[in-house]
């Protein structure tokens, strides 16, 4: 409980920070975009993990105000950065969404809100679902996942392959973008079969028409085999952690 009213009062007295790490395409090494993740700068705890208050946020509701903070922040920084940015260079920024924020019912209404407020261009946005999220209230998901293709945003399938849904479920969300999980990235170079699954999951995206962004990427091998299996776009440590955005920042520069 006490956790729960400290993780209350970070969200309003600004102890949550972005960070941004980024998205790289495989064939050429260019910047593609961003993946916005949120930390807690505790007043004595020092830098909390997302893994050590998401959930409580998730339980007890606090997710839907903490995941407004988020978007409203990373379009924000987004808007920064574009306006840096010669009008033809596409950035994107991948946010977080959690299931409780879209079964919110203003949901969209502070999605629209906060796109007015900070003029972000939408088709840039990526909001990235998980999987475990599919298999709940399937209809009215649908019906939101549409809404949100309506503003031009895109969404991502993220942690993919650890979530249990049905593949026969899959071609019925309007997904652009399949996120495979860094423990099959990770698994990789371990045994043969590894590879294949990883493979399976490829074919998979493409028959479905998704993009893929491998995550998790921590060694050339990883980056190079995932490049010559088509996989578009990827992120790992072998590139960078997650930045501040200061630190992105010199990178965005380096686009123009
Ligand atoms: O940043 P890190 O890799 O430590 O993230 C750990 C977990 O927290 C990941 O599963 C990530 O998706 C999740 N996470 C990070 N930022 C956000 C956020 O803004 N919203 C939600 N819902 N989850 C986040
Ligand atoms: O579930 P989600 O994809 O949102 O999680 C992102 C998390 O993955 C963040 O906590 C981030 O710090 C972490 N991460 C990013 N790149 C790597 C990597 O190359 N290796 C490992 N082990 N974790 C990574
Ligand atoms: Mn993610
Ligand atoms: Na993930």
């Amino acid at each position: 409980l006490e956790l729960e009213n400290e993780l209350r009062q970070a969200i309003f007295h600004q102890e949550l920070v972005l960070y941004y790490q980024p998205i790289y395409s495989l064939s050429n090494l260019k910047l593609i975009g961003f993946e916005a993740l949120v930390r807690w700068q505790h007043p004595e705890r020092g830098i909390v993990s997302p893994d050590n208050f998401i959930p409580l946020a998730e339980e007890t509701g606090l997710i839907v105000a903490l995941g407004q903070w988020v978007m409203d922040q990373a379009c924000q920084q987004l808007k920064i950065w574009q306006d840096k940015l010669p009008p033809a260079t596409s950035l994107t920024m991948s946010i977080n969404v959690a299931g409780e924020q879209l079964h919110d019912r203003n949901f969209l209404q502070i999605v629209d809100r906060i796109i007015d407020r900070t003029q972000v261009d939408s088709q840039y946005l990526k909001f990235e679902i998980t999987e475990s999220m599919l298999i709940e209230d399937t209809e009215q998901l649908i019906e939101v996942m549409h809404q949100i293709k309506n503003r031009q945003i895109q969404l991502s399938l993220d942690d993919f392959g650890t979530g249990y849904s049905s593949l026969s479920y899959l071609p019925q969300f309007p997904i652009d973008v399949l996120k495979i999980d860094r423990s099959f990235v990770n698994a990789m170079n371990v045994e043969r079969q590894n590879l294949e699954i990883i493979k399976t999951i490829i074919t998979l995206a493409q028959v479905l028409n998704m993009k893929i962004i491998a995550e998790g990427i921590e060694t050339d091998v990883q980056a190079t085999t995932l490049n010559s299996l088509n996989v578009e776009f990827g992120q790992g440590f072998l590139f960078s952690q997650p930045l501040t955005a200061e630190q992105a920042e010199t990178i965005v520069i380096e686009l123009t």
